[in-house]
């Protein structure tokens, strides 16, 4: 192997269910970057080093191009020439983009008024036929899964099986870079299918004999969309963090079982604790991610007015899922206006107290 990044099918090869017979339909996906946290660190409590996984920086810049990158390689290994999905966003520009890359359409089933503008903007440049749907998501999945039953189109969601097995390639790479497994891991929670994926990825490496320890599992949901912290399936999913504004989650139960055999937590998030992390990753630590990221860090952060870190020296990842740019309104509409000037030297010069 050459020294350039293949993509997180050929580096991860032998770990994923892939032959030499599946071609790899891949924009060179994953490689990102685990930023040690300078700032943020700080706030949950002295003997914690954070680290963050900036997702931000794949192709389409989410996570969901690790596991898109199998879902599309293995659905064009089985023939397939349409895809479909439903999605909060991120998911709808994955699929789009690998599709076209794969050369054969895709289908994408949206909330109509609830994705980011980046996202929305994203499917319509990679050319997917893209349909705001009358519902939110848990109705736009209800479609898909009914359309991908009945007709020849392959559903690629997290239902598919062969996302979450790209999207474990993200707990191999923390591994391989920390040289050990983190004791945390945090992120946020919408359909369950990530929280799923990092554990399964944590769990091999684990049984290989690659690491001798698995992470406790952290996940937030927004209090508006946290139907796996209450028990109960949320009707009128609501968040400013509209990348998980789901209701009633793919992932539920193997989600809950991660939980369980981690000895994690999950917790809800309100809206305000979200943007106060949102800006605070940015402002601070000089990462902008999209606001459903930052559930991530405002979840650590309400962990620790718990005290859950008091006296305790540990490792937590904290995965940043998105890039700030797949929500621009939101970025504007959190900060001050801009300043405005006259095209004129010193009035410049002394607005900035220079003078
Ligand atoms: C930025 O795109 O569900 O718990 O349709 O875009 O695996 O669902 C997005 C989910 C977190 C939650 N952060 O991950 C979709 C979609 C961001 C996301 C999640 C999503 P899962």
């Amino acid at each position: 192997m050459g020294l350039a990044w293949p993509g997180v099918i050929e580096h991860y090869a032998e770990f994923l269910p892939v032959s030499d017979a599946t071609p790899r339909i891949t924009l060179l996906e994953g490689n990102t970057p685990l930023i040690r946290s300078e700032y943020l660190a700080k706030r949950l409590g002295d003997g914690v080093e954070l680290y963050f996984k900036y997702e931000g920086v794949n192709p389409t810049c989410s996570f969901k191009d690790r596991g898109m990158t199998m879902a599309l390689s293995k659905a064009v290994e089985e023939g397939a020439q349409v895809t479909i999905c439903a999605s909060t966003g991120n998911t709808s520009a994955a699929a789009a983009a690998y599709s076209t890359r794969a050369g054969i359409q895709s289908v994408v089933l949206l909330p109509d008024g609830y994705v980011a503008l980046g996202k929305l903007a994203q499917a319509l440049a990679y050319g997917a036929r893209t349909i705001a749907i009358d519902g939110d998501f848990d109705d736009c999945l209800k479609l898909v899964r009914q359309i991908s039953e009945n007709y020849p189109v392959a559903l690629v969601n997290s239902l598919n099986p062969y996302r979450l097995q790209g999207q474990k390639t993200a707990a191999f790479e923390i591994c391989d870079w920390l040289g050990r497994a983190p004791d945390y891991h945090a992120l946020p929670v919408g359909n369950a299918g990530n929280i799923t994926s990092y554990w399964m990825g944590y769990s091999e490496y684990h049984e290989r004999g690659i690491t001798d320890s698995r992470p406790g599992m952290l996940g937030f949901q927004a209090a508006g969309a946290c139907p796996i912290v209450t028990g109960e399936v949320c009707e009128k999913p609501e968040t400013v963090a509209t990348a998980i504004r789901i209701g009633n989650p793919a992932r539920w139960q193997e989600a809950s079982a991660a939980l369980r055999e981690s000895e994690g937590r999950i917790e809800a998030v309100t809206d305000e604790e979200i943007l106060t992390a949102y800006r605070e990753l940015s402002e601070e630590e000089g990462i902008f991610c999209e606001p459903a990221s930052a559930a991530s860090y405002a979840g650590l952060k309400k962990l620790a007015a718990e005290g859950f870190f008091e006296n305790r020296e540990c490792i937590v990842t904290a995965t940043l899922t998105g890039h700030g740019l797949k929500d621009p309104d939101m970025a504007v509409e959190m900060a001050e206006v801009p300043e405005k000037a006259p095209n004129d030297l010193d009035a410049v010069v002394e607005m900035l107290g220079l003078a």
